[in-house]
C-alpha cells in the first residue's frame, strides 16, 4: 500500500526543505486548510437548503439560513482570524480590509476569495475557495495598512485553492511546486494526490465565454476562430471547455493542458475576474506548474494593484496557448 501523506504532514516536508517556508508560514496554510474543511462541511449540504430553508429565510430549526458564500466567508474570518497570524485580510466579499482580533501579533496579510462561482450552487456545479498570503512590508503588524495588502503577486509567499467538485480538492504551492490533497470525509484529512503538478506546455482545451463574442475585441474574436481551425500539426482544433465557474475551469486546465481566457469585454472593460482574489494567486501556481499567465501584455504577477477589488483581463493556463492569445491580442497575428 501507498504511504499516505496527510497536508499538513507535507506542510512540515516543505518547512524542512525550505527554510523561508517557516513554521509561520505552515501554520497559516494549516489554517486554512482547517477553514476549507468548514466550508465543505456546508457545501456538500447545499442542496438540503431547500430542505431545511432556502437562504434569507428561517430553517426547521428557526436558524437563519445564510447564502453560502456570506456563509463561508464569515467562517473563514472567524476560523482564521481568531489565532493573530494575519495582520490583515481582504475578502472578494468585504468592500475594505479586515482588521482581525489580535491583529498586533501577526506579520501576514491574508486575501482570499471564500466561494467562486457562487451563482453555480444551486445547480451543483463546482465552486472553490482560493487564497493567496503576502508577509507585512513594516517589522510592525499593528500598523499595517492597506498598503501591505496591495502588493504585487510576484512577493506572494504561498497561494492555493480549494475545489468542491465530485471529490474536494486542495491545491498550493509556497513557491516549490504545485501540490494538491484530495479530502478523504471518513477520516476528516486532505491526502496528498498529485504531488508536483506540472501543466501540459501545450493544451487541447480553451475556455472562454464565447455567449460575449460581440463584446469581444477583434484579437480575441481572431484567437477563438483560429483554435476552430483545423491543423494536425498544432493539434486544432481544440475543445471548448467552460464551467463558468473560475477553480473548476482552472483546475481542469491545469491537470490536463489548455487556455482559460476571461478578456476584457464591452461590458467588463477591465475584464470581470480580480486580480487580488482570482488572478493573482492562480498565476503563481500556475506558473510554478510551468504554465504562464497575462493580461494580455503585462505577465499577471507583475502589475502593481491600485486598489483591493481590482479587475483584470486574465489569459492563463499552457504556456505555448497563453503566447499565442498574447500575439492575438497585440494584433501581431
Ligand atoms: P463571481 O465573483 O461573481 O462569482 O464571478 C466570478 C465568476 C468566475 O468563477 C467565472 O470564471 C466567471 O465569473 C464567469 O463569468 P461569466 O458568467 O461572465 O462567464
Ligand atoms: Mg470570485
Amino acid at each position: 500500500m501507498n504511504k499516505l501523506t496527510t497536508i499538513e504532514s507535507h506542510f512540515l516536508q516543505q518547512q524542512k526543505l525550505y527554510p523561508e517556508v517557516n513554521h509561520e508560514v505552515t501554520d497559516l496554510l494549516h489554517d486554512v486548510a482547517f477553514a476549507a474543511k468548514l466550508v465543505r462541511r456546508e457545501v456538500v449540504r447545499a442542496g438540503l437548503a431547500d430542505i431545511l430553508g432556502l437562504a434569507g429565510t428561517t430553517n426547521v430549526q428557526g436558524e437563519e439560513v445564510k447564502k453560502l458564500d456570506l456563509f463561508a466567508n464569515e467562517k473563514i474570518i472567524s476560523a482564521i482570524g481568531q489565532h493573530g497570524r494575519f495582520a490583515l485580510m481582504g475578502s472578494e466579499e468585504n468592500d475594505s480590509v479586515i482588521v482581525p482580533p489580535k491583529n498586533d501579533t501577526g506579520n501576514y496579510v491574508l486575501l482570499f476569495d471564500p466561494l467562486d462561482g457562487s451563482s453555480n450552487i444551486d445547480v451543483n456545479v463546482s465552486v472553490g475557495t482560493i487564497f493567496s498570503i503576502y508577509r507585512i512590508k513594516s517589522d510592525d503588524p499593528g500598523k499595517a495598512s492597506l498598503d501591505d495588502c496591495l502588493q504585487k503577486g510576484a512577493e506572494q509567499i504561498a497561494a492555493g485553492y480549494v475545489i468542491y467538485g465530485s471529490s474536494v480538492v486542495m491545491v498550493y504551492t509556497t513557491g516549490h511546486g504545485v501540490h494538491g490533497f484530495t479530502y478523504d470525509p471518513t477520516i476528516g484529512e486532505f491526502l496528498l494526490s498529485h504531488e508536483n503538478i506540472v501543466t501540459p506546455e501545450r493544451g487541447k482545451y480553451y475556455s472562454a465565454n464565447e455567449g460575449s463574442w460581440h463584446e469581444f475585441n477583434e484579437g480575441t474574436k481572431r484567437f477563438l476562430d483560429y483554435l476552430k481551425e483545423e491543423d494536425k500539426a498544432t493539434g486544432r482544433p481544440y475543445s471548448t471547455r467552460y464551467i463558468g465557474s473560475f477553480v473548476a475551469d482552472f483546475h481542469r486546465n491545469l491537470l490536463t493542458g489548455g487556455v482559460f481566457i476571461y478578456p476584457a469585454t464591452k461590458k467588463h472593460k477591465n475584464g470581470k475576474l480580480r486580480l487580488m482574489y482570482e488572478a493573482n494567486p492562480m498565476a503563481f501556481i500556475c506558473e510554478q506548474a510551468g504554465g504562464r499567465a497575462t493580461d494580455g501584455e503585462r505577465r499577471i504577477l507583475d502589475i502593481q494593484p491600485e486598489e483591493l477589488h481590482q479587475r483584470t483581463p486574465l489569459y492563463i493556463g499552457s504556456k505555448h496557448d497563453v503566447l499565442i492569445a498574447e500575439e492575438f491580442e497585440q494584433g501581431k497575428r
